[in-house]
């Protein structure tokens, strides 16, 4: 099996790459974090109630804690597909941030994209924390390891627009499971909201400071703890408390939180009520946008690889004009929804090319133009740059 490649020769350097002063309380954090997270109920297979509805108590394990683990939901065969992509995906990387060439001189990843596509960071740094990015939503910044004299000046922390990228990922995003998950979720009439690949490499992986997702609907009375939609984050490897996102469990009913508050509760960016996603390879995790969220930078072995892709209720979207962190300013009505849910339709489609024994899932919205969506080569650069139709809100 062809295995992602981070070209950095650890066995030197493993000894130096910590939290410094903090390294004690961090891995006590970790270990504290980790037993919390297993004793919660909130993992478990996909599984279904007696009338094929998605199990009442998956739904009320989901709306308590704002998060849920499915486990051992993509086998072998899939994940290798999604690996070798990866890989390759790696390879393409660019050099340096904004740069247009990769390692091999050719153009880059995303160099010839128009919507938002490569993230590349400093090892172990925190890009965002105290900073205005993304309408201010990180208000803390996270502690930054040293990076080791080795590391490349930087890393690809995410890519966007994935499914234009990745044949494996979009197949993905047709999983009939899933998306029966989201329906249930969001509803049957559920829209899509973007996808990322975010990748933290072994001991050079950057951090996402703290934040909750969503711009829009806060001082709304309509708000709820679904109100800014969920994504489903697919763990290649797995992922633990050192690689892996955090949460805090039941944030999304709280409305817009007060992230330094926490923090300054807390002492440091260790929040204390913070529990890490705990997955094996193939489990996916569901995480409402709403929970207060972040990782840290990954000072580990192990590298995570999160295929991440977020859906909405259709009443949270349709009518409102909203974007500027995924997507440009827009306005969501009737064709712009259509348009962008045609994604939904390839991937069905792609899917079911891959996977024939499987049943594919019927998507409602879309059902009248099945044959319009066909994944072919025409479909291929249909959806070139779709992500400038993100759904952002
Ligand atoms: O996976 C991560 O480390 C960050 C993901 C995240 O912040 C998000 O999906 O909003």
């Amino acid at each position: 099996m062809p295995k992602v490649d981070v070209n950095l020769p650890l066995d030197d350097v493993a000894a130096l790459i910590d939290f410094g002063d903090d390294e004690l309380k961090m891995a006590r954090y970790k270990q504290y974090g980790t037993a919390q997270a297993l004793a919660m109920h909130n993992r478990g297979p996909i599984t279904y109630d007696p009338d094929g509805a998605l199990s009442t108590e998956i739904l009320d394990a989901y709306w308590r804690e704002g998060f849920y683990v499915f486990e051992n939901v993509v086998g072998a065969e899939e994940r290798r597909d999604i690996e070798v992509d990866v890989a390759e995906l790696l390879e393409r990387a660019p050099i340096a941030k904004d740069a247009s060439v990769d390692k091999h001189g050719r153009p880059a990843l995303g160099s010839d994209c128009k919507g938002r596509s490569v993230r590349m960071t400093r090892p172990l740094s925190d890009p965002l924390g105290g900073t205005d990015a993304n309408h201010g939503r990180h208000p803390v910044k996270m502690a930054e390891p040293n990076a080791p004299d080795e590391a490349p000046e930087w890393v690809m922390q995410l890519l966007l627009g994935t499914l234009q990228h990745s044949d494996a990922c979009l197949r993905l995003y047709g999983h009939p499971e899933l998306l029966n998950v989201a329906a249930a979720v969001n509803g049957p009439d559920f829209t899509p909201f973007n996808e990322g690949l975010w990748i933290k490499q072994p001991r050079l992986g950057s951090s996402v400071a703290w934040h909750q997702d969503g711009w829009t609907w806060w001082d709304k009375p309509e708000l709820d703890s679904g109100t800014h939609g969920f994504n489903f984050m697919m763990q290649l490897y797995g992922c633990d408390a050192a690689n892996g996102l955090w949460v805090v469990p039941g944030s999304h009913t709280k409305g817009k939180l007060d992230i330094s508050d926490l923090a300054s509760e807390s002492g440091s960016d260790r929040l204390v009520d913070a529990v890490p996603l705990i997955c094996a390879p193939g489990d996916v995790a569901i995480v409402n946008r709403q929970a207060v969220h972040g990782s840290f930078a990954n000072t580990s072995d192990n590298t995570r690889v999160s295929v991440h892709f977020g859906f909405h209720r259709r009443k949270s979207v349709y009518g409102i004009t909203s974007g500027g962190i995924h997507n440009p300013v827009s306005h969501y009505d009737d064709a712009y929804i259509r348009r962008r849910s045609r994604m939904l339709m390839y991937a069905i489609d792609a899917r079911q090319q891959r996977f024939p024994e499987e049943t594919c899932f019927e998507y409602g919205p879309l059902a009248d133009a099945k044959d319009e969506f066909r994944w072919t080569s025409a479909a291929r650069a249909d959806i070139r740059d779709y992500n400038l139709m993100d759904i952002g809100i």
